[in-house]
């Protein structure tokens, strides 16, 4: 563990007479207080990440006697800001899990399994891979990792050497709409809102204090305080209520009329004169139909408030943006996410907010990473998803489970991502995984998707083996360096660097993974500027932004662009223009709602699900239950508490309701990630139901997101 040479520190400090506390003392004020005669307190201090949750907050550990015994969020690092949310508090012991995978495990005939030694697993595994390759070509080989970076960089070196470029993130595809109407705007793909210094930020959709990262709810109260307006566009009132100043209870699936709305507003206000913007001409005339009241109409609010939303804006500006965080809820969750993204990139490029004091920063893409020992080797191949789903940017996931279903990919190696449990329709993943010749799931804990694959292959966590670094945020962009914090709890478990060089092994691509992760790291760290020592003594070393003076728009036009052939190719209009969601509750009659969802403070996508304490909390404040509308609940005789069923042609579940005002008529809302569904994790069982048990496996139009909340349920109270 190459961590020990190199980053551990051990900081000593005796009681408050002790010698060494001059020395490093401050360091760890609070920890040492005691007599004289106390035992020194002796702590190796590593850094490392929390990887709940994409955020990848940056943390100190001080681990001692092989334990950790305290954590301390970076301050450098912006999610962070010098702590962690309550997630990332506790699953930092998450080694400690009773539930681990202890050794490799491969399917028998009568679908249990049995415990294979390391090399006939990466054996065989290998060979299947070769096979494949030799029989179908390297295209029918695929890959979805939970895009942490040495899986990212492993997995993608592992598939290129075996000639597929078919590797997919599935952090990616939680945001791949948004990526990539980004992109086909402005040529970036991601962008971070200078929240601290915003005077107006409109936050589309996004439970800002449920899934908070510590950097983000500070920026916001620190925008607060010095008098910014914060505008939640939530189709319910979600706890992050509390950091804005308004909240407007949109109908779900209907943003892109109000953001269209704004757009005409404020061309009509003179902004985007001095806008570097190809082809606004088209897309202004294109605009004129979108008035206020048009999109009121739409979207549920009244004319007068997107009026005085589009002025607002107008007087904040630059320092004013719309946010759309992840819009996540899975990529899309819309058959107009896409477009949406690339609607409000347009927007914000007439607010001039981009890498200015208190607007929108655009990350760049690390240029000096292109060319590394790790990088993917050259693959004549195209990526199998780009023909579907041309505007998907890094390709589309869910789709390459779909091939999978139809037979065209054969061999899916899937690292982290639990596919099976929280895509839509969980049945027809499952069939995928099982149709497959060769399916491997790289886990610490059995999970749904282990279930339906041939081989588990029993992973350390992130705290137990070196990582390579990765660079993230915009406002102050940062490179992280995670090093192992402690000891492997479970022995056999390998690291997704081991794991993958060992299937290269067994595959016969040994040659590809003649480097070390140390090694790899060290390039990678160098090619920022940093030293692989300092970048793993400090954790998070800072970056510099990109500036509004240094921005060149990497586009075919160098200007944002307005008009996009390849969306239009897709069957969008060339300017964005209104587009409807796939199913509207109103089409459908008296009596169906949208079924919305949504991340909630105790539950952490799959990982935290089977955690008895927050089980018993979720159970204590009835966190699992339905929220329906007051007015929609009276209309339809159901009452606070009830129990009701909610149907429809894809699933029917009993659950208990909350009726409240504090959402939009036409949406029901089912917090994300209850249901689990495997007889394993036994203490998340009969706790609340799965939301994706009711969306058909259908993707966006030329995105390839997952449609999450394209889908109507019917309710009524059980028993009636
Ligand atoms: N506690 C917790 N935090 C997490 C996670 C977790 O599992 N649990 N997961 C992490 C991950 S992987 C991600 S990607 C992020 C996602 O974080 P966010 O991007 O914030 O996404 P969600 O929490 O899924 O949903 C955000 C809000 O959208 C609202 N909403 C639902 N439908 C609509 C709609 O049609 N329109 C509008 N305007 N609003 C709608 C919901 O009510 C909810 O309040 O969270 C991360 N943080
Ligand atoms: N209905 C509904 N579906 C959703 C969403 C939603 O809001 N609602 N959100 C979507 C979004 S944004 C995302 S990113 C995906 C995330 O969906 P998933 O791919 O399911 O991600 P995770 O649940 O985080 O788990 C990934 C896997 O990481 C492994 N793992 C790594 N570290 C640990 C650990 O410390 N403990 C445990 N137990 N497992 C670990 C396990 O194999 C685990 O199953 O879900 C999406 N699906
Ligand atoms: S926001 Fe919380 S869960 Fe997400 S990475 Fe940071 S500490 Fe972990
Ligand atoms: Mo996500």
């Amino acid at each position: 563990m190459s961590a020990k040479v190199i980053t551990r520190r051990g900081f000593v400090a005796a009681g408050v007479a002790g010698a060494a506390l001059a020395a490093s003392g401050a360091t760890l004020a609070g920890c040492a207080a005691g007599p004289a005669t106390e035992k020194a307190y002796v702590a190796d201090v590593v850094n490392t990440q929390c990887t709940v949750c994409p955020n990848q907050c940056g943390y100190a550990a001080y681990v001692v006697d092989g334990n950790i015994d305290k954590v301390v969020g970076n301050a450098a690092d912006p999610h962070a800001a010098g702590t962690l949310c309550a997630r990332g508090f506790g699953m930092a012991t998450a080694a400690a899990s009773a539930d681990r995978v202890e050794s490799p495990l491969r399917r028998t005939e009568d679908g249990r399994y049995e415990a294979v030694s390391w090399d006939e697993a990466l054996g065989q595994i290998g060979r299947t891979l070769a096979d494949i390759r030799q029989d179908a070509g390297g295209s029918a080989l695929a890959a979805i990792t939970d895009g942490t970076s040495t899986a990212q960089w492993y997995v993608r070196r592992l598939m290129s050497a075996l000639g597929s470029p078919n590797v997919y993130e599935n952090a990616t595809t939680a945001s791949v709409s948004v990526a990539s109407g980004l992109a086909q705007a402005t040529g970036f793909t991601a962008y971070e809102v200078d929240y601290a210094r915003a005077k107006m930020v409109v936050i589309l959709g996004a439970s800002t204090v449920e899934v908070p990262s510590p950097g983000a709810v500070a920026a916001l109260e620190e925008a607060r305080a010095a008098g910014a307006q914060v505008v939640m566009v939530d189709s319910r009132l979600a706890a992050s209520g509390s950091l804005a100043t308004e909240w407007l209870p949109v109908r779900p699936g209907t943003e892109l009329a109000l953001v269209l709305a704004v757009a005409r507003g404020l061309l009509e206000r003179g902004l985007g004169a001095e806008a570097p913007l190809a082809d606004l001409d088209q897309w202004r005339a294109v605009l004129s139909d979108y008035t206020p009241a048009w999109a009121a109409e739409i979207c549920g609010l009244g004319a007068d408030v997107i009026e005085t939303l589009t002025a607002d804006l107008a007087q904040a500006a630059p320092a004013a943006c719309i946010d759309l965080s992840w819009m996540a809820l899975f990529g899309g969750s819309y058959g107009n996410t896409g477009e949406l993204a690339r609607a409000a990139a347009l927007v914000n490029t007439l607010l001039g907010c981009w890498n200015v004091p208190g607007g929108a920063y655009l990350a760049a893409p690390v240029a000096a990473w292109a060319d590394l020992s790790v990088s993917p080797l050259p693959v004549e191949a195209a990526d199998v998803t780009a023909e579907v789903y041309a505007l998907a940017w890094d390709g589309a996931a869910p789709q390459a489970l779909r091939l999978a279903h139809e037979g065209s990919i054969r061999g899916l190696l899937l690292v982290d991502a639990n596919v099976a449990a929280e895509y839509p329709d969980p049945d027809y993943v499952r069939e995928a995984l099982e149709r497959c010749t060769l399916s491997v799931a790289v886990t610490p804990e059995m999970t749904e998707t282990a279930r339906c694959c041939q081989f588990v292959l029993p992973e350390k966590l992130w705290s137990e083996s070196d990582q390579l670094p990765a660079v993230t945020g915009a406002v102050h962009p940062v490179l992280n360096l995670s090093s192992a914090v402690i000891e492997p709890v479970v022995p056999e478990a390998r690291s997704v660097a081991e794991i993958v060089s060992g299937l290269a092994q067994g595959a016969d691509v040994a040659d590809a993974f003649n480097f070390s992760v140390a090694d790899a790291a060290a390039e990678m760290c160098e090619a920022c500027g940093c030293t692989y020592a300092g970048a793993a003594a400090v954790g998070t070393s800072s970056l510099a932004s990109l500036t509004a003076e240094n921005l060149v728009w990497p586009t075919a036009s160098g200007k944002v662009e307005c008009a996009s052939a390849a969306c239009e190719a897709a069957g969008y209009s060339a300017t964005p223009t209104w587009v409807e969601p796939t199913v509207a509750p109103d089409a459908l009659g008296f009596g169906y709602y949208r079924l919305t969802t949504g991340n909630q403070a105790p539950q952490t996508t799959t990982k935290t699900a089977n955690g008895a304490p927050l089980a018993a909390i979720a159970e204590q404040y009835g966190l699992d239950g339905l929220w329906m509308n007051a007015a929609a609940a009276e209309a339809a005789g159901i009452a606070e508490g009830d129990k009701v069923v909610i149907e429809n042609e894809y699933a029917s579940a009993p659950v208990r309701v909350h009726v409240t005002e504090l959402i939009e008529p036409t949406a029901l809302y089912l917090a994300s990630h209850y249901g689990v569904e495997d007889d394993e994790q036994q203490q998340a069982d009969g706790l609340g139901i799965r939301q994706a048990r009711f969306v058909p496996f259908a993707l966006e139009r030329g995105y390839g997101a997952p449609l999450l909340q394209e889908t109507m349920v019917t309710v009524r109270k059980a028993g009636a």
